[in-house]
């Protein structure tokens, strides 16, 4: 049984609409904690039998839509559902861009997500004309340089979103020294990922260290979009790392490709919240609030990008002053 793509899409929308009202307000928790209800309230409505795959933490740290944790009316399809209700919490308060919603869904028998370990992973992420082009495991400036020929572009057209940390202080100017552009972002690889694999965008790779939940979310995307990704996770001690063998499995400092995080198929659904390079943030009129959503299905081939009015949307989350 196949749940309609709309049901996604509501997911999302009803997330980014919850937190959108505290989009510059300077209180990431607040912001959070309403995503989270929202799609909470709306994941419990699915005529599914859902689970939590990746979400807020685990269940002693998270009180809502922690991993294990059962969703939906528990009467329907068995769908392992991968969520960020907020992506970029920090976005959110300061109203900065690429602040998004977003879901992955694999439906049991049809599709699968990996089970992430809570940890960092370092990534590649590029769209579908640089798929098959590109190694983790060479420099930069090899993969740039393949990547610009891929392109038919200059070395100095391309431009790789990295999050601006201390730790890509090394990666940035290997960016720089082969020619290409960097985009430095505070906060948010996983919009700036998701961007990297439209061709509109304007980005055209992500490149360094983030997390790991959110990477296997990132494969999701990628697996729709026909992109590549290509993963290592990174450990700061060993209980990270004892705990990736136990949920991963295997070599656990192996590249991971695409479809190994994400595989067979998959539904994303993403709404912005803040404008952002791939989607516009949740804007008010008066009575009613526009989102701007994407939505894909790997099975079937489809990216749909989706602008929704919400009407009196003021009634069911009243603006916070
Ligand atoms: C953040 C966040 C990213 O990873 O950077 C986080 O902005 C981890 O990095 O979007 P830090 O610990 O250095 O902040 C993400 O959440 C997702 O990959």
């Amino acid at each position: 049984m196949t749940i309609p793509t709309i049901e996604y899409l509501g997911v999302t929308e009803s997330a980014a609409l919850a937190c959108s009202r505290w989009v510059g307000k300077g209180d990431k928790d607040a912001a959070d904690e309403a995503a989270t209800t929202a799609m909470r309230s709306f994941l419990n409505d699915m005529a599914i039998d859902g689970v939590i795959c990746i979400g807020e933490g685990e269940r002693d740290e998270a009180p809502m839509l922690y991993i294990g944790e059962k969703v939906g009316t528990g009467v329907g399809p068995k769908v392992s559902i991968a969520v960020d209700p907020l992506e970029g919490t920090n976005l959110c308060s300061n109203g900065t861009a690429n602040a998004i919603s977003v879901l992955a869904a694999a439906v049991e028998g049809q599709g699968r997500l990996m089970a992430a370990p809570d940890c960092y992973m370092e990534k590649l992420v590029v769209g579908r004309e640089c798929r098959g082009v590109v190694d983790i495991t060479l420099s930069p400036r090899i993969n740039i340089n393949l990547m610009a020929k891929a392109l038919g572009k200059d070395v100095g057209e391309v431009t790789v979103g990295v999050l601006d940390r201390e730790r890509h202080d090394r990666l940035i100017a290997q960016i720089r020294e082969a020619g290409a552009r960097v985009m430095l972002i505070s906060d948010g690889d996983l919009s700036v990922a998701i961007a990297a694999l439209d061709p509109e965008s304007g980005v055209d790779a992500l490149m360094g260290t983030g997390g790991a939940p959110e990477g296997v979310i990132t494969a999701a995307a990628t697996l729709c979009y026909g992109g590549e990704m290509q993963g290592r996770l990174v450990f700061s001690n060993d209980d990270q790392r004892e705990r990736a063998e136990r949920m991963v499995g295997g070599n656990v400092d192996r590249v991971m490709v695409t479809t190994e995080m994400a595989e067979g198929h998959v539904v994303f659904a993403a709404t912005g919240v803040t404008d952002g390079n791939l989607l516009r943030g949740v804007r008010f009129r008066r009575g009613f609030a526009i989102t701007e959503s994407i939505v894909m299905r790997s099975a079937q081939g489809t990216i749909r990008r989706v602008e929704t009015k919400h009407l009196d949307e003021e009634l069911r989350h009243p603006p916070c002053n």
